[in-house]
This record gives C-alpha cells, sequence and structure tokens, in this order.
C-alpha cells in the first residue's frame, strides 16, 4: 500500500547521510500545511481576483505569505511584486522569460556545463527552444570571470541576462552582473533557488535591488515545501529589441507581466496547500536562528571541503564559499557515477555531476555534487564533517 511506501521512505531518509545540496528536512508544522485541507481549494487567478467563489480565507492567505516574502527579503511591496504561485522553479524560470522577452528573443546565461540549469537554455529545455541563448561560463580556476562576462554580452547584446546557478560553490556578486546588464541595456535576472536560504539568513549578498527579476524554489536552504516564488520590480519594462524583431509593450508593469505569465499564462489553479507551507517556512526563516542555521550550513560545507581537499580530492574552485561543493572524482579512477553509487551503498547520498571543462556526459560525468543543508538541519556540526570527509575517502578509496 502506499502509506506502507511513505513509511518505508520516511524511514530511508532517517537512515542516510543527505549531501544532495538542493534537498532539505522540512519542519512538522510545514508537513502539516501541506496535507491540509488547503490542498481540497480551487482558487484560479489573482488574490481577490478569483475564478471561483468560497475563497475569502486563501486570499487572505496569500497575502500573508507574499508580506512574509517581502519581510524575509527586506524590500517593500510599493517596489516589488510577489508571486508565490509557480508549481515548480522550471516554471517560475519560464514565466520569467515569458513576461521580460519576446519568443525568440536574445537571453544571456550560466552553462549547465558550468554549473547553470536546465531552464537557463539549456538545448534540450524548451528554454532552449523557445529564446536564443548564449551561455558563459567559469575560468579554469573554476570562478565566474565577470570580464569575460562583460564581453560576451557586448558581442551578443541580449535583452535579458541571467545569474544563479545549481552547482557554483562561490558567492555571486549580483552587483557586477547589474553593471553588465546595464552596460547592454539588457534586464537582470537573478535565480537564486539554491542560495534563497543563505540570503535570508544573511550569509550570502541579496540580489535586491540588483536584479529586475529574482526566482526561487523553496524547498532548498530556504527548508520549504516544493514549489517556487517569483519577486520582480513594479515599474514599466524598459524594453530593447532583443533579437527577435518583435516589439514589447513598454509600459507594461514587469510584475503584472509575471502574473500574467503564471496565471493564466503557464497554470491553472495554484496549490493552496504548498502556498501555506511556503508561508509556515517563512515564518520559520525569519527567527534568528535560521540566521544560525545558514551560517552552519556554510561553516559545515567549508569544513567538508578542507577536509576532503587535505585527504587528496580534487574540490572545484579549490573549496566553497556557500553550501555546496564540487569534486572531481577522476583522479581516483572513477566516474561520478561511479562514485555516487558506491557512496549510495555505504549510506551516503550525493548526485553526479558535471565539472567545469568535463569531458564527459553529464549521465555519467567526472564529478560529484555535494551539500550541507539536510545535515545541517539534521544538527551536525564541524565535527560530523570531518567524519563524512573520512568515510566518503575511505568508501572512493577502497
Ligand atoms: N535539480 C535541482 C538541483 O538539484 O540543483 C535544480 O533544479
Amino acid at each position: 500500500m502506499i502509506k506502507d511506501l511513505i513509511k518505508k521512505e520516511a524511514r530511508r531518509q532517517k537512515k542516510v547521510i543527505n549531501l544532495i545540496p538542493s534537498e532539505n528536512y522540512v519542519s512538522k508544522n510545514v508537513l502539516a500545511a501541506l496535507g491540509s485541507p488547503l490542498t481540497n481549494k480551487y482558487a484560479e487567478g489573482k488574490s481577490h481576483q478569483r475564478y471561483y467563489f468560497g475563497n475569502e480565507v486563501v486570499d487572505e492567505l496569500e497575502d500573508e505569505v507574499k508580506r512574509l516574502v517581502l519581510k524575509v527579503f527586506k524590500i517593500s511591496s510599493e517596489e516589488w511584486g510577489v508571486n508565490v504561485q509557480p508549481y515548480s522553479g522550471s516554471i517560475a524560470n519560464m514565466a520569467a522569460y515569458l513576461a521580460s522577452v519576446n519568443v525568440g528573443d536574445k537571453i544571456l546565461a550560466m552553462s549547465l556545463e558550468h554549473g547553470g540549469h536546465l531552464t537557463h537554455g539549456h538545448h534540450v529545455s524548451w528554454t532552449g527552444k523557445l529564446f536564443k541563448f548564449e551561455h558563459y561560463g567559469v575560468g579554469h580556476d573554476g570562478w565566474l570571470d565577470y570580464d569575460g562576462i562583460a564581453k560576451i554580452a557586448k558581442e551578443f547584446k541580449p535583452a535579458l541576462i541571467v545569474c544563479g546557478a545549481t552547482a557554483y560553490p562561490r558567492q555571486l556578486d549580483f552587483k557586477k552582473f547589474k553593471e553588465i546588464s546595464d552596460s547592454v541595456g539588457a534586464l537582470l535576472m537573478a535565480d537564486i533557488s539554491h542560495i534563497a536560504g543563505l540570503v535570508v539568513g544573511g550569509v550570502h549578498p541579496s540580489p535586491f535591488p540588483y536584479a529586475d527579476i529574482v526566482t526561487t524554489t523553496t524547498q532548498k536552504t530556504l527548508r520549504g515545501p516544493r514549489g517556487a516564488i517569483i519577486i520582480s520590480a513594479k515599474r514599466p519594462r524598459p524594453y530593447a529589441n532583443g533579437g527577435s524583431g518583435k516589439t514589447k509593450n513598454e509600459k507594461e508593469i514587469l510584475s503584472d507581466a509575471i502574473d500574467k505569465a503564471v496565471f493564466p499564462g503557464l497554470q491553472g489553479g495554484p496549490q493552496v496547500h504548498t502556498i501555506a507551507a511556503m508561508g509556515v517556512a517563512l515564518e520559520e526563516a525569519i527567527k534568528p536562528s535560521f540566521k544560525k542555521y545558514a551560517k552552519q550550513i556554510v561553516n559545515n560545507a567549508k569544513k567538508l571541503s578542507e577536509e576532503l581537499g587535505r585527504l587528496g580530492f580534487k574540490i572545484v574552485s579549490g573549496g566553497t564559499d556557500n553550501h555546496l561543493l564540487l569534486v572531481d572524482v577522476t583522479p581516483l579512477g572513477l566516474t561520478g557515477g561511479e562514485a555516487g553509487s558506491k557512496l549510495e551503498k555505504a549510506g551516503i547520498i550525493v548526485n553526479k555531476n558535471m565539472i567545469p571543462f568535463d569531458t564527459r556526459k553529464p549521465w555519467d560525468p567526472s564529478g560529484i555534487r555535494l551539500g550541507t543543508p539536510a545535515v545541517t538541519t539534521q544538527g551536525m556540526k564541524e565535527k560530523d564533517m570531518v567524519k563524512i570527509a573520512e568515510e566518503i575517502s575511505t568508501i572512493l578509496k577502497q
């Protein structure tokens, strides 16, 4: 029965050491919101402008969650519009593109191979098929090369620049990205899905006020349910011809365009139970204990990286400033897939990942990606990272 499988998975989650940087363990209250009667309600439309009746409580709830978003990111409702309805980060990113540029326009983003996301215009994603993407990456040292990005931007002349990554172990310089996007008259979008909890916890610089649009999932360092948020500027969209030859309504307010792109553009009814669970996670993230949590995530990642480095592992970029690290396992005579499955057998869960300039393919790349949000939620500290590093070393060197 399904309920037995749910119990089985809960037991698995308790048994393993989870080092997947995009996963976390939510609180009982977040789980309770996800399993609440809110799942029974249809609420198509914006708060107070619904296509279904009986939404007086849902309106109150969605308004409150939006207020919490503004509060945790320390931004004002005068300048920023919030949409908490996207089902996922992929949809949030697609909505951001559709609202800010024309189909066929030029967008500059980080390549998947160097740490970007599939929805940052990879050719197998619809984002890559509908828009004309150019990609930037990291230098051979594993760090973003901002002068190089500025040069690509000048040549490519994108209508939108995307910053943000799923496998970049260093801090992002949003101010520099803003200088680059301003220099070519492009809008700036920051996908902070991985680092949202670190931004809220004050251990990573904020994308505000630099980015025009910020997208984030809520299940990663933010420790909420699987869903996404889009925050966008409440100002008319400055629009240059982005390469498709089409023009856009320059007077339209960007945040209004985002709302329309989410519903009815891409989605039907929002998942109200998920929105409630986001609200619970945001209430938790406002507490001082979340600051401590975010700091510990970074301290743990730094310790894990240092220890693995000491044990002879090749760490991309030489370390980490955030919650994750990338390890090149090929010097051990292993592929990322082989290393990940050896670790899985020993109860350590990671994901295989491409490393910059990888000569192997995504299905069996050269690296593994490790992160500390989940183990930090379980209360692990630096001393535990020392043990985990030793265990990883023993397993992979056998
Ligand atoms: N798949 C997520 C990750 O693991 O980084 C991003 O969507």
